[in-house]
């Protein structure tokens, strides 16, 4: 009996042939799927009483792609790129019926089908860039002779999908089919198209403007600086539009082996299933029923609050917004309003959704209107004596069974929780500013969260669009943990000689969106400052001391234009030089290996410590946190994914070159040849 997955069957229906791929849950490209569509479309080509194929999937979803488990590993089964040619060589017409996503192979899968039929509701796309590849089964050979070298362009550059309707518009669909009759309208299709013919696109002729390639490069330089696969992408649908079919082949084979050979692709492929593994629980009991979160409660209208506020109302779950002063209240209502009519302006939102969104929006002065709230979310002052005093209240003003969040972006919610009778219904859900754009969401689980609270925050999480991650309670939970290990480095590089706007650099190129005090700035210099001017222990205190309070002034460790354009400030730097003469090191060059080793490698250290500690789940967990809540270059995988393309051992050598205690699972790890 062969141990093949049976995961291809095949119908007839007269004098047509269904062939179908039942291959859970996406039906991906896994390497019996291609053995089972080489086989059947084998016997179906040489069935001479078979006048044309439908190939069509079970399940949710059209073939949403190759098998992304399957790549490095040792290839098993047929080339698919050999089943592919096979399915377009037929000499009797093959239709595709499309359902769900059509995506990557499963789209290039459709593409070498003569015609294709889809449900309203399908998309099609090839998404390969995302994952810092491109359709590498002919994709971008056979779009620009199908949809036109712009669309193709933008289809493999940007990687989103189209609607089913667009896809018709574009020629890229033949017909719609019944959102329910999929099935039966494909097979009368294909009954139509037998005396058509096959139609083998790569027989066809590409067209459109080749300077639409150029065009879309200008218009997304800033959002692909440092990606390769953007614009290997744009390279083979350029080549389609000058060599022959086969030669087009060819250089699109070889500029996809370079991508799946580099480190992009392998950081941005590690972070999908990442993504994916972080919505899970580790030894989470398999009966957990889900809280019901129909009405939510935020306190505090202010940046976080309204900004948290916005997720929910987005979702048509309606929010109870409570403030203590009425003035406070309605600024923040007001902003909210604000930020949905900007949103609108550019075409997100209709009038008629912005008012139905704020018409499922109840300020309130008083806690008590929290009573009948599913899930109530605190964002007040950062401050463990004013949050007690809070829950202590909602305890007392919560229903039973009703989940308690702080959004504390530190604080021990263990403490938090001791305020309550009801530990076991408390946890953290620590949004990053702002709330209602930043997709990472840290669930910090308390001592005493129930199983049933937690899944339900990180479900919730899911529903309002977060990525969302368990973390456990410790200072900084685990994003500003790591955090604090770059910027306090890099604070010590300024007094040995560096400057702020060398370090940026630094980070700039790396990938980050911002250096470290790029970031001080926009958070403020101010925060936590003892508010005396005549005590300067700091390089901080001294800024503060001259005004210098970040953007929020106008002036920080750089001076910002109106439109919050940063350039070196000569005073910032004159401070930096004063209050370095005052220590008693001697200035020196600081080289670019040393800023990344003095300010990135103590991050991994930190996160080797979470890891270590528990407070994450796994190491993919920390990537995900700081590819979503920080915007580490997803071409670099997320802090620990680089920490092994660096390597243990180099990371470990250079801590203790700079005099940093290294993390005991760090060293274990480096020793033992192993990674995160
Ligand atoms: N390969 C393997 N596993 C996959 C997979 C894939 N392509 N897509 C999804 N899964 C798993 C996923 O890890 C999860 O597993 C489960 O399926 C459900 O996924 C040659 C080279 C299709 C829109 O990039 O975009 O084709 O966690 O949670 O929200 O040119 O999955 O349950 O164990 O995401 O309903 C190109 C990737 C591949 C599509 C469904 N294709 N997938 O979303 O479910 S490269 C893609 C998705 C390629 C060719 C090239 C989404 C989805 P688990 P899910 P979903």
């Amino acid at each position: 009996m062969s141990d093949t997955p049976v995961s291809v069957t095949m119908e007839r229906d007269g004098e047509i042939a269904i062939v179908i791929v039942n291959n859970p849950p996406v039906n991906a490209l896994s390497w019996h799927v291609r053995q089972g569509l080489q086989d059947h479309f084998t016997a179906a080509i040489a069935d001479e009483s078979v006048k044309a194929i439908v190939l069509r999937c079970d399940g949710a979803t059209f073939i949403a792609g190759a098998d992304i488990t399957e790549f490095g590993k040792a290839p098993q089964g047929p080339d698919f790129n050999s089943v592919l040619h096979m399915i377009e060589a037929a000499p009797k017409p093959v239709v595709a019926a499309i359902h769900g996503t059509a995506l990557g192979g499963g789209l290039e899968t459709a593409l070498v089908c003569h015609y294709r039929v889809a449900v309203p509701s399908a998309k099609l796309g090839v998404p390969e860039v995302k994952l810092g590849l491109l359709p590498g089964a002919g994709g971008t050979q056979r779009l620009p002779r199908i949809v036109g070298v712009e669309m193709a362009a933008q289809m493999t550059s940007l990687g989103d999908p189209l609607s089913a309707k667009k896809a018709l518009d574009a020629g890229l669909v033949d017909a719609l089919a019944g959102e329910d009759s999929l099935a039966a309208d494909a097979i009368a299709f294909a009954r139509e198209a037998i005396a058509k013919g096959p139609r083998p696109s790569r027989e066809r002729a590409v067209f459109g403007d080749v300077g639409a390639i150029e065009a879309l490069k200008a218009a997304n330089a800033k959002k692909w600086k440092g990606f390769e696969a953007p614009y290997a992408n744009l390279a083979c649908v350029e080549a389609a539009t000058r060599l022959p079919f086969d030669e087009g082949m060819t250089f699109e084979r070889t500029e996809f082996m370079k991508l799946m050979m580099g480190s992009q692709s392998a950081a941005q492929r590690h972070l999908f299933f990442a993504e994916r593994q972080a919505a899970k629980i580790d030894g989470l009991p398999k009966d957990v029923q889900l809280r019901p979160v129909t009405k939510v409660g935020v306190i505090g209208a202010g940046t976080m609050g309204g900004g948290i506020t916005m997720n929910f109302l987005q979702k048509g779950i309606p929010v109870t917004i409570v403030e203590m002063a009425e003035d406070a209240l309605n600024r923040g209502v007001g902003v909210i309003r604000k930020n949905y009519e900007a949103s609108a302006a550019k075409g997100r939102f209709t009038a008629e959704q912005v008012e139905k969104m704020m018409g499922i929006l109840t300020p309130s002065l008083s806690l008590d209107d929290l009573a009948d709230c599913d899930l109530i979310i605190e964002a007040v002052y950062e401050n463990m004596d004013v949050k007690k005093d809070l829950f202590g209240k909602l305890d007392a003003i919560a229903k039973p069974g009703a989940i308690l969040a702080s959004n504390t972006s530190y604080l021990d919610v263990n403490e938090i929780a001791s305020a309550t009778k009801r530990p076991a219904d408390v946890l953290g859900m620590h949004f990053f500013s702002p709330a209602n754009v930043m997709k990472l969401l840290e669930v910090v689980r308390g001592d005493a969260t129930a199983p049933d609270v937690l899944a339900t925050a990180m479900a919730i999480g899911k529903t309002i669009g977060k990525v969302a991650v368990v973390a456990g309670v410790c200072h900084g939970f685990i994003g500003n943990r790591m955090l604090s290990q770059r910027q306090i480095p890099a604070t010590q590089l300024l007094m040995e000689g560096a400057l702020p706007d060398q370090v940026d650099q630094v980070h700039l190129d790396f990938g980050m969106p911002m250096g470290p005090f790029q970031m001080s700035d926009l958070a403020g210099l101010d925060i936590g400052w003892h508010r005396d001017p005549s005590r300067v222990e700091t390089l901080r205190d001294a800024f503060c001391t001259a005004g210098r309070f970040g953007q929020k002034n106008g002036k920080g460790f750089y001076d910002y234009d109106e439109k919050r354009n940063r350039s070196v400030s000569a005073e910032a730097n004159a401070i930096i030089e004063e209050f370095r003469s005052t220590s008693n090191l001697a200035k020196r060059d600081i080289t670019t290996d040393e800023i990344i080793e003095r300010t990135l490698y103590p991050m991994v250290n930190e996160g080797a410590k979470i890891l270590a500690e528990g407070k994450a789940q796994r190491a993919s967990d920390i990537d995900v946190v700081w590819i979503y809540g920080y915007g580490w270059p997803v071409y670099r995988g997320g802090p620990m994914f680089w920490a092994n393309l660096e390597g243990l051992p180099k990371i470990v050598a250079a801590l203790e070159k700079h005099g940093v205690e290294v993390a005991p699972l760090l060293r274990e790890k480096a020793e033992k040849g192993e990674r995160f």
